[in-house]
């Protein structure tokens, strides 16, 4: 069975998209770790992955994608088990396009073209975003402090009414997911890997889908709703903290190079992946695209 199986990245600003396609990219073609799926026969041009998964390799940080940056990135998986051939599309959009359209109510055309035929979603959202649904009354309160509301609300006079920016992320993922299957995109989701990734900034437990009922309620509650297959992962693909080659550390900052350089002296670097979860291997990153391909039950 030949199947072209076309799945989505989507998360907003700094969830990890773009780190996830440059270790996947690394892992599948350095072949240095087990995975379910491996390098598929024919790779054509894939500078946008390579410069990435270079950057990943030397320690740095991948760079942020720009707003009007839609860069597909193709990859040929094999799968051993059935022979199958996964084409994997993974349309790389920036988390900025995903925020403008929660403010604007609207979605680029070349944004919106980029979801024809998609059935299956990886979602991604970090463990290293602090909480945002709070308030400045429930964190004083939180603290046992005296709240006069009616001094918070004088000095806040001068700021805008309502900040779309400041909507709860886990707000604005479960409308854009609720707005794209709607008409007219009509996208019809079968599956959800939910990736959460920062996986090293995870609590003291190692289970990442009730790290998403604990701390994303709302899209918990979204998915687990929503007629669509859902799975949660959870995936350090950086390892750690990485500095920024375009903005490096000063020679003296000890503390920003150290995890660089744990990270860099392990002899493989696809072991400074850790995934999580669904019985997936210790470094896997292949492991949600086979089950969003629908390959796992085969
Ligand atoms: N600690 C840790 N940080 C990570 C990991 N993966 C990504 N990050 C950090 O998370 C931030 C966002 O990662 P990106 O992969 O650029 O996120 P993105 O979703 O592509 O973001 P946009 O391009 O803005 O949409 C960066 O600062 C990364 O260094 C990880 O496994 N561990
Ligand atoms: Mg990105």
């Amino acid at each position: 069975m030949a199947g072209v199986f076309r799945h989505m990245a989507v998360g907003l600003q700094s969830s990890g998209k773009t780190t996830y396609a440059a270790a996947l990219w690394y892992v599948v073609d350095a072949g240095e770790v087990p995975t379910v799926l491996l390098k598929g026969k024919h790779i054509g041009d894939h500078r946008y992955l390579e410069t990435l998964a270079r950057r990943w390799e030397d320690g740095w940080q991948v760079p942020r994608t720009k707003t009007l940056q839609h860069e597909t990135v193709t990859m040929n998986l094999k799968d051993p088990r059935s022979g199958a051939d996964v084409a994997l599309r993974f349309a790389d959009l920036s988390g900025e396009t995903f925020e403008k359209a929660f403010a604007t109510r609207s979605l680029s055309s070349s944004a919106a073209s980029s979801f024809d035929g998609i059935q299956n979603l990886m979602l991604f959202v970090s463990a290293n975003d602090p909480p945002d649904h709070l308030t400045m009354i429930d964190i004083a309160m939180e603290l046992d402090e005296d709240v006069n509301e009616e001094e918070i609300d004088e000095d806040s006079s001068e700021e805008p009414i309502f900040d779309s920016a400041k909507t709860p992320r886990q707000v604005q993922i479960v409308d854009f997911l609720d707005s794209i299957r709607q008409p007219p995109l009509s996208v019809k989701i079968e599956r959800v890997a939910v990736i959460v990734s920062a996986w090293d900034k995870r609590p003291e437990h190692n289970d990442p889908a009730r790290w998403l009922t604990e701390r994303m309620g709302l899209l918990d509650q979204y998915l687990r709703n929503s007629d669509v297959e859902l799975r949660v992962y959870g995936v350090s693909a950086q390892g750690g903290d990485l500095p920024d080659k375009d903005n490096p550390p000063a020679a003296g900052d000890l503390e920003g190079l150290k995890e660089q350089h744990r990270l860099l002296s392990l002899a493989k670097a696809s072991k400074r992946v850790e995934v999580a979860g669904n019985g997936a291997g210790e470094h896997d990153l292949t492991h949600p695209i086979r089950w969003l391909s629908g390959l796992e039950g085969e």
